[in-house]
């Protein structure tokens, strides 16, 4: 299998994040990337190309505008206040408050985001620009007639609203993908989100739309980031009635139970007939992941390939998170694996 991998992730480095009450260094690091792509080669998956440069038009066609000026001007707005630290936000438009946005970089990063969890560094929008044409050029490879790419993206994406950002995510990788089927004449695409996470921005960038199907198993949200999305009645709405599958699992799932789920979303997407099947891929299922409570074990990603090859989908994998890096590059390769076999 190809795949499609730039350095530029590693402009993106933010410092730290809050969890339990302190500050962590953040789990979202350059090290994920990099354990991935050595697992591709120490594997031989096949060939490891550089992403190709697609624009701002894909991106655009799926975030607001006024978000990705946002992005890309935050940090030089930052540092001409002569601040160095990541910038963060820390105040949200939320209940009892105005929807507008304020001039301030601080207002305007709380208008566009949802989370703490996305520090704005000085490479942070190279980063995520060069992740989504990660995801544009191994979806390129795919319409040209490839069965199957490996978008080894960083940052990750799915969490990313048109006009939010939020969990680690900035652009939607997989959903700008999916857009670029659409655009260049696919008619059904289905999403398959794996990430341990709800994939909270996919779902609602597609949620009113029945060309794509997106299917998501994940920790139930009452219990679980993101916890305002991602439960088993969100079924889609107007024309997406019907289009939009939430499979919450308890806390614990292991693979009999997350593979029964697995099984429902693939019936699913059987159904539904697409023209080619966008994996948002997320290994941090497995059992030692530090942020999350599944408990995947490594061969349980071969089986995983496994199912999902027997889809007989074209078949885009687009990385999403994992937080075990020691451990990330088998899982995520053995995903890769399983479905090649
Ligand atoms: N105490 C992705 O996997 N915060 N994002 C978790 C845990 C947010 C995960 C805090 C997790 C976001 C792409
Ligand atoms: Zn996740």
């Amino acid at each position: 299998m190809l795949t499609i991998y730039s350095d530029d992730h590693h402009l993106h480095h933010g410092r730290c994040e809050l969890i339990d009450g302190q500050l962590m260094p953040c789990f979202e690091k350059p090290e994920r990337a990099d354990f991935i792509r050595e697992r591709v080669l120490a594997r031989q998956l096949g060939p490891i190309e550089p992403a190709r440069d697609w624009g701002l038009a894909p991106i655009a066609r799926v975030h607001d505008q006024g978000m990705l000026d946002f992005l890309q001007g935050a940090w030089a707005r930052w540092a001409a206040l002569g601040q160095e630290g990541d910038l963060l936000p820390y105040t949200w438009p939320t209940r009892t408050l105005r929807q507008q946005k304020p001039d301030s970089v601080h207002g305007q990063f709380g208008y566009y985001s949802f989370d703490a969890g996305v520090p704005i560094t000085a490479g942070t929008w190279q980063a995520a620009y060069s992740s989504a044409q990660v995801a544009l050029t191994a979806q390129h490879h795919i319409a040209s007639g490839a069965t199957s790419a490996f978008a080894l993206c960083r940052p990750p994406g799915h969490h990313a609203a048109a006009d939010l950002m939020g969990g680690y995510c900035y652009l939607n990788n997989a959903a700008i993908a999916a857009q670029a089927f659409l655009d260049q004449g696919y008619r059904r695409v289905a999403i398959l989100d794996v990430d341990y996470h709800h994939g909270n921005g996919t779902q609602s960038i597609f949620y009113e739309r029945s060309d794509v199907l997106f299917v998501s198993l994940h920790g139930d949200p009452a219990i679980e980031f993101p916890f305002f999305l991602g439960y088993a009645d969100e079924t889609g709405a107007g024309a997406g009635e019907g289009y939009n599958l939430n499979l919450p699992l308890p806390a614990g799932s292991d693979w009999p139970v997350w593979s029964a789920a697995l099984k429902q979303g693939c019936q699913a997407i059987d159904d539904y007939q697409p023209e080619v099947l966008i994996v948002s891929l997320g290994v941090d299922t497995f059992e030692l992941d530090p942020i999350s409570r599944f408990k995947l074990t490594s061969p349980d990603y071969l089986k995983m390939g496994a199912r999902i090859r027997a889809l007989n989908l074209p078949t885009l994998f687009v990385m999403e998170g994992g937080y075990a890096v020691e451990a990330i590059g088998i899982n995520a390769v053995n995903v890769l694996e399983g479905f090649e076999q």
